[in-house]
């Protein structure tokens, strides 16, 4: 099967595709315990099935990840984080698929980006590992810099802010200065508030609300809402108050794409790629009909 994510790629220098529209980025999860899809891509061959298929569906990346960050997960060691990436990233860069890697470790990513990733997803923003920033310095590929207050074991207890969005901002621009620093060029670099990352359910609505805020930072804004348990919460069985499980929270994940890519968000990572690809389409469609309606106004 050909990918076809590369139908997309414009002449962006660093060889991301450009549409006029928010990305959509696939979540390929090759953890045996991931809590959104059961761990079911765990055998390389599924999690490349898996991506191939999203990428058909409308996913401009796929995000191969071997490490659950679901809270209290336990750590990999790197050599098992590898042995479940490396063949995934491998196999579906030689399909031409755009393909980010999902890790905290500067090992792992510099493995992932030899072996054909194209960008890299650090949820740790540089903090987990000290080797990173210097290796994407180096790189010169993009980086995703996610707001992040320490590994899953402990994460909820650090969910504390005086205001929510003012901190997220401040430690991001902290990364920020770190990882210009460091030498990656600023053009590399991407920001996520880190949805769930030491966040209640009232931060993450909060951090939601305010995305103009982090776009003015400067960089492109990526938001992984998809299926977290803040939209679990929100759809809890009135009934019983049990959060809705985590496979039926995919018309909500589509609802916050469309909100997103209307503030001009520019990717969006999700497992349902389906939705998302439809839901951002009819946005940038939208937004094109709301600027022809103000250049004509009725009356
Ligand atoms: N969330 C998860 C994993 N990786 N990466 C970025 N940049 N942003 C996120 O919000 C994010 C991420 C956890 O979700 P999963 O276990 O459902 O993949």
């Amino acid at each position: 099967m050909t990918a076809t994510a590369t139908a997309h790629t414009t002449g962006d220098p660093l060889g991301l595709p450009r549409p006029a529209r928010t990305l959509v980025m696939g979540v390929v999860n090759v953890t045996p315990d991931s809590f959104s899809d059961g761990g079911l891509s765990f055998a390389a061959d599924a999690a490349v099935t898996h991506g191939l298929a999203l990428l058909e569906q409308g996913a401009d990346i796929v995000d191969v990840g071997g490490e659950s960050t679901r809270p209290g997960a336990v750590r990999p060691s790197v050599e098992e984080e590898l042995r479940r990436v490396l063949p995934v990233v491998r196999e579906l860069s030689a399909a031409g698929a755009i393909v980010s890697v999902d890790t905290m470790r500067a090992e792992v990513a510099a493995r992932a980006l030899d072996a054909g990733a194209r960008l890299v997803n650090d949820v740790s923003g540089g903090l987990a590992d000290p080797a990173m920033l210097p290796l994407m310095a180096r790189a010169g590929t993009p980086y995703v810099l996610m707001h992040w207050r320490g590994h899953s074991a402990g994460m909820q207890a650090n969910a504390v802010y005086d205001d929510v969005v003012t901190d997220v901002l401040d430690e991001l621009r902290l990364r920020i200065d770190a990882a210009l620093e460091a030498g990656i060029p600023p053009d590399c670099l991407a920001v996520d508030p880190g949805l769930g990352f030491a966040k209640t359910p009232d931060h993450n609505w909060e951090l939601l609300g305010r995305l103009g805020d982090f776009m003015a930072l400067g960089h492109p804004v990526l938001v992984g809402a998809s299926r977290k348990s803040f939209l679990g919460s929100l759809l809890a069985d009135r009934t019983t108050g049990q959060p809705r499980p985590a496979r039926l929270r995919d018309a909500a994940t589509t609802a916050v794409s469309v909100l997103a890519a209307a503030q001009g968000v520019w990717c969006l990572r999700v497992h349902d790629v389906a939705s998302t690809a439809d839901a951002v389409r009819v946005t940038a469609r939208w937004g094109v009909e709301a600027a022809a309606s103000e250049r004509w106004p009725l009356g």
